[in-house]
C-alpha cells in the first residue's frame, strides 16, 4: 500500500503513528496538496492528504476511514476496541483530537492571506474551539493514564497528534500551564518511536 501525506498534516501523523504502531509496511509519497499540479486530486476528489492506496488501487480517505481500515488488516497493536460502546467512544476522543486540529488548521490558513483579507471574527472562533477542545481532552483525561480505558489506543494517537500539531504551529500557545497532566502525558506519548519519526516539518 502506498500512503499519500505531507510532512505538517497532523491527520497524516495520525494515520504513519497508526502504520507504525502496527508495523505495517508501506510507501510513502510525500505531496503538497496546495501545490498547483500537485497529484492529490487524482486520488482524492477532495484534493486533501492523507490518501491511501491499497494495492488494488482503492483509494481510501479520510484518516478516520484510513485507520479504521488499518486497524483491521493486522492484529498487532489493536488501537480502536471490538465493543460497540469502546469504540464509538475512542472514535469521539479522535474527533475531539481532530476536531482542535481543524480549528488551528483554520487559524493557521487564515493568518496566510493577505491581512485585509483576513476575518478577525472567523479567527477568534477557532481559537475558542482550539482553547475549549483541548480543555475537554485535560477533563476528559483527569489524571488517568489512558485517554480511553486502560490502555493506549487510538484516542491518545489523535490526541498525541493534535498537542503536536499546536507545538509545531503555535509555540506560542501554552497549553502545558493550565492542563499539567495533559502534559505529562503528552511527554509520555511523544517518547514513542511511532511519534518521534513523525515530527512535523515543512
Ligand atoms: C482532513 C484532511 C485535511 O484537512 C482527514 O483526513 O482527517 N478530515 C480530513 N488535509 C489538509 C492538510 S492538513 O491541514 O492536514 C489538506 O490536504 N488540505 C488541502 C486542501 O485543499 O484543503
Amino acid at each position: 500500500m502506498k500512503l499519500i501525506a505531507s510532512l505538517t498534516s497532523p491527520f497524516a501523523r495520525k494515520v504513519r503513528v497508526v502504520l507504525a504502531e502496527k508495523r505495517i509496511e508501506y510507501d510513502f509519497d510525500v505531496q503538497n496538496p496546495w501545490l498547483a499540479d500537485t497529484p492529490v486530486p487524482l486520488f482524492n476528489p477532495l484534493g486533501k492528504v492523507p490518501v491511501l492506496v491499497l494495492d488494488d488501487g482503492t483509494t481510501l480517505f479520510d484518516s478516520r476511514v484510513i485507520v479504521e481500515y488499518l486497524d483491521t488488516v493486522t492484529p498487532v497493536s489493536r488501537l480502536i476496541p471490538a465493543g460497540n460502546r469502546e469504540r464509538t467512544l475512542v472514535k469521539r476522543w479522535e474527533a475531539l483530537g481532530d476536531g482542535v486540529c481543524e480549528a488551528a488548521a483554520n487559524i493557521f490558513l487564515e493568518r496566510k492571506r493577505a491581512s485585509e483579507q483576513q476575518s478577525q471574527d472567523w479567527i477568534k472562533r477557532q481559537e475558542a474551539k482550539v482553547e475549549s477542545g483541548l480543555r475537554a481532552v485535560a477533563e476528559e483525561l483527569g489524571d488517568q493514564k489512558w485517554c480511553f480505558g486502560d490502555a493506549y489506543s487510538l484516542a491518545d494517537v489523535a490526541v498525541g497528534c493534535a498537542l503536536g500539531y499546536l507545538d509545531f504551529r503555535f509555540p506560542e500557545i501554552n497549553w502545558r500551564e493550565p492542563h499539567p497532566h495533559l502534559a505529562q502525558h503528552w511527554e509520555k506519548l511523544s517518547k514513542r518511536p511511532s511519534f518521534q519519526n513523525t515530527v512535523p516539518k515543512g
